[in-house]
């Protein structure tokens, strides 16, 4: 009994070690560059998770519901599409499904949607999500997979036409460049003859933009000092997250929201055997978050393989959702 027991836990320990010793060199390779930068992938362990749908719920973060509000809309245009290209069965593949509250239009609207893949960096906030969903629609096949949404996944093959789902406008947590390495791979992924539906968030007022990133109840400083506790708590760092200061600014030339946490003092923070100084006002950047036109879109697609099919626009040009075919 002990032999046998010994594989499965030496195997799900080593991948627990792999892991940390990725996100361990990641962070190292990140602080020690001259401009400090962590990866917004690591702001989603179970509390960064649950923090993010707090901002998603806030008054000043207008890209959750705008695009919620938006997709009864798309969808209901989308099943006559499909029904116009006698497309009967559908595969939708999100890419960093998180809570899962976006597929649901998607469900209720377009009944040929048969199989569900959700792909998510969070597994555990995965799992119970796909739980949740399986109560709501008991005949829906759903796959669930653990991973980064970046990477190339194989999927379970079937008949179905697949559609790639990446909703929120986490596209723009990618510079342009990564962004069209990930529509690149993501055809690559869901195969010629594919479709995918994404969530565009749009340059708009800049005070908008500072006010979604600022929020007034903090809850975005929260999230962004989160990723900090994590490294304390997983990699035994000394981060005092007092010391540092949630920043949020629109940089125009690029187009894009930056996140910085910002340094109060001179410190120096130790995390396994190195040590990191930082000196007063010199900032960790841990987000991009960039803002496009639909022109600028569709030709970054375009770059990456993919037609554009459609675009859908929320009031007042506040979000966009757009199909790609490939
Ligand atoms: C997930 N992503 C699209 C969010 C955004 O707006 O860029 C992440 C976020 N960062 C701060 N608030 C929300």
């Amino acid at each position: 009994m002990h032999e046998q027991d010994s594989p499965l836990k030496l195997d799900s320990t080593l991948k627990q070690d792999s892991t940390l010793n990725e996100f361990y060199e990641d962070v190292v390779r990140g602080l020690s560059q001259s401009q400090k930068t962590l990866s917004p992938k690591y702001f989603y362990d179970a509390q960064g998770s649950r923090y993010f749908d707090q901002i998603c719920q806030l008054p000043e973060y207008y890209p959750y519901r705008t695009e919620l509000k938006l997709l009864p809309t798309v969808a209901r245009e989308l099943n006559s599409y499909f029904q116009q290209q006698a497309i009967d069965e559908l595969n939708v593949v999100e890419f960093g499904a998180g809570s899962l509250h976006k597929i649901k239009p998607l469900l209720e609207h377009i009944p040929a949607i048969r199989h569900f893949t959700a792909i998510d960096i969070s597994g555990e906030h995965l799992d119970n999500a796909c739980q949740e969903l399986q109560k709501l629609f008991p005949d829906l096949d759903i796959q669930a997979v653990q991973g980064d949404f970046t990477q190339p996944v194989s999927l379970h093959s079937s008949q179905a036409t697949r559609l790639g789902f990446f909703p929120g406008s986490t596209i723009g947590n990618l510079t342009p460049e990564e962004a069209v390495e990930f529509l690149r791979s993501a055809r690559q992924t869901l195969g010629t003859g594919s479709y995918m539906l994404l969530g565009v968030d749009s340059k708009k007022d800049t005070s908008i933009l500072h006010q979604a990133y600022n929020d007034s109840q903090g809850i975005t400083a929260l999230f962004n000092k989160n990723i900090l506790q994590r490294i304390n708590r997983e990699l035994g760092a000394d981060f005092e997250l007092s010391n540092f200061e949630h920043q949020a600014v629109y940089n125009s030339a690029k187009g894009r929201i930056e996140m910085h946490l910002r340094s109060t003092s001179d410190q120096k923070v130790q995390i396994g055997d190195n040590s990191f100084t930082f000196k007063q006002d010199e900032s960790i950047h841990t987000e991009n978050s960039y803002k496009y036109t639909t022109e600028e879109f569709s030709q970054l697609s375009q770059g990456a393989g993919w037609v554009t099919e459609e675009w859908w626009l929320a009031d007042n040009n506040m979000f966009a959702v757009t199909l790609l075919r490939c």
